[in-house]
């Protein structure tokens, strides 16, 4: 069996993270519009979770931010001249638009792309599929930033496989792994992949936006050359993307043989966990947790981020280990819930608390601020090293963080030009830290 391993790619929160409300159906988001934003916090909270991990013996990845604000998208409406005069004139005739050409969203990098690891293809290769994220206007401008990240820090075709975003069209929607769960008895052997979508194609739905296609999820597993019979498609329900589960993710997380979801995650738990058991055909057993309304309101578990927590094989610990927000801990049912799984003898058997509170305030946990990627110890040699964090390269990056991120961010501080060479100079000083100053 060939040793594979599980690298977290955490998202670099960059510095121009602020309070948008941007995110239709994003409760938080819309809850915490027009805030003050403190991006240096929000950045250094973002480096403490990965020097957790860093700490508890994983390999731990990062991601830097886009360049932003993104004169591009402010081009494409017309704005023209001078950097200054756009954001000046962005400022006082389209602030939403400015404010979405500044959306530092790319932090949530388990919506970055849709891995599906070498075990998993059937030609062998780790392939990564960027997500257009088209349903949302600041989300929609990240795919071609991201796909040349992904293809500088992943560039060995021998290994490698990084493919552009779906077309930009509703019938194609993508929000990445957020809406993917893969599951196996060990990461070094083949698995199965869940792919879970809010609507069909040309489906037109009342309610929150269901920002995943099935037409996409589909797409994606056929050019990752996945094996169709290791292959599930299960549809979220309604009642969860009303509550304010813009994402699977926000509902279940899976990691190993064992999937963690709420009650009211899928339209059809029973159909959805049958497929499942289905194809993993005698590769594992599949362990389901799901927690029961009854024990968990919904509201609850949205409200705490539950499930958008880090599953984790944690070197030293027999029971898998659930990386949640502090959200959860202060939420009566969601740390009674973790105390009986602790209690109890499943497959879950320790809580730990990350305190993302800044990113948490855009809607966006533990879960969302990582791209998983399942790699085989060639792989990890074959892609960029200066990505791969210790102690060391994240002091650094705080070094970075303290000296050029601003402490203090209101929406009107966006009109201001100065910040735009601000974020500049800053993800310059970033990217040199990576060694990937050719993204500059
Ligand atoms: O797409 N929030 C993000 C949160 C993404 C969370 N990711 C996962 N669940 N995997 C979103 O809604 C808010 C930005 C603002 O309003 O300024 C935002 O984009």
């Amino acid at each position: 069996m060939i040793v594979a391993h599980e690298v977290n790619f955490d998202g670099l929160i960059g510095p121009s993270h602020n309070y948008g409300g941007l995110s239709d159906g994003n409760l938080a988001s819309a809850a915490n519009a027009g805030d003050i934003a403190n991006p240096r916090e929000a950045a250094l909270q973002g480096l403490e979770k990965m020097r957790m991990l860093v700490n508890s013996g994983l390999i731990q990845g990062v991601l830097p931010p886009l360049p932003r604000p993104n004169f591009d998208l402010l081009v494409s409406a017309g704005f023209s001249g001078s950097d200054s005069n756009i954001i000046e004139r962005a400022a006082k005739t389209a602030p939403r638009l400015l404010k979405a050409a500044y959306s530092a969203s790319s932090m949530w990098t388990a919506n970055a792309a849709t891995v599906s690891p070498s075990p998993d293809t059937t030609d062998g290769r780790l392939h990564f599929t960027t997500a257009n994220l088209s349903t949302m206007l600041h989300r929609s401008q990240e795919h071609p930033d991201t796909t040349a990240t992904l293809i500088s820090i992943f560039s060995d075709d021998a290994y490698f496989s990084v493919h552009g975003a779906l077309p930009m069209h509703a019938d194609f929607s993508d929000e990445g792994a957020a809406n993917h769960v893969r599951l196996c008895a060990d990461h070094g052997g083949a698995g199965v992949e869940l792919f879970v979508y809010g609507r069909e194609a040309g489906e037109s739905t009342v309610g929150y936006p269901a920002r995943q296609t099935r037409l996409a999820s589909e797409s994606v597993a056929r050019a990752h050359t996945l094996d169709l019979d290791r292959t599930v498609f299960a549809r979220q329900s309604r009642a969860a993307i009303d509550a304010g589960a813009f994402h699977n993710d926000v509902v279940c997380v899976g990691a190993l043989d064992t999937l963690f979801f709420h009650e009211l995650a899928f339209e059809d738990t029973n159909r959805t966990l049958e497929q499942v058991r289905k194809a993993s055909n005698g590769l594992f057993e599949l362990k389901p947790v799901m927690v029961p309304s009854a024990d968990v309101p919904i509201e609850d578990a949205i409200r705490a981020y539950l499930f958008n927590s880090q599953l984790l094989q944690l070197p030293g610990e027999d029971r898998l280990v659930l990386i949640a927000p502090t959200e959860t801990e202060e939420i009566d049912s969601t740390r009674r819930y973790c105390e009986s799984l602790i209690q109890g003898n499943g497959p879950i058997g320790k809580v730990m608390f990350a305190d993302v509170r800044q990113s948490m305030r855009n809607g966006g946990g533990p879960a969302c601020l990582r791209l998983r990627v399942v790699m085989t110890e060639d792989e990890i040699d074959a892609c960029h090293q200066g990505v791969l964090l210790d102690n060391d390269t994240i002091d650094a990056l705080q070094a970075v963080v303290r000296k050029t991120y601003r402490d203090s961010l209101a929406p009107g501080d966006l009109a201001d030009p100065k910040f735009a060479d601000e974020c500049r100079v800053a993800r310059e000083a970033l990217l040199e830290v990576l060694d990937l100053e050719a993204l500059a």
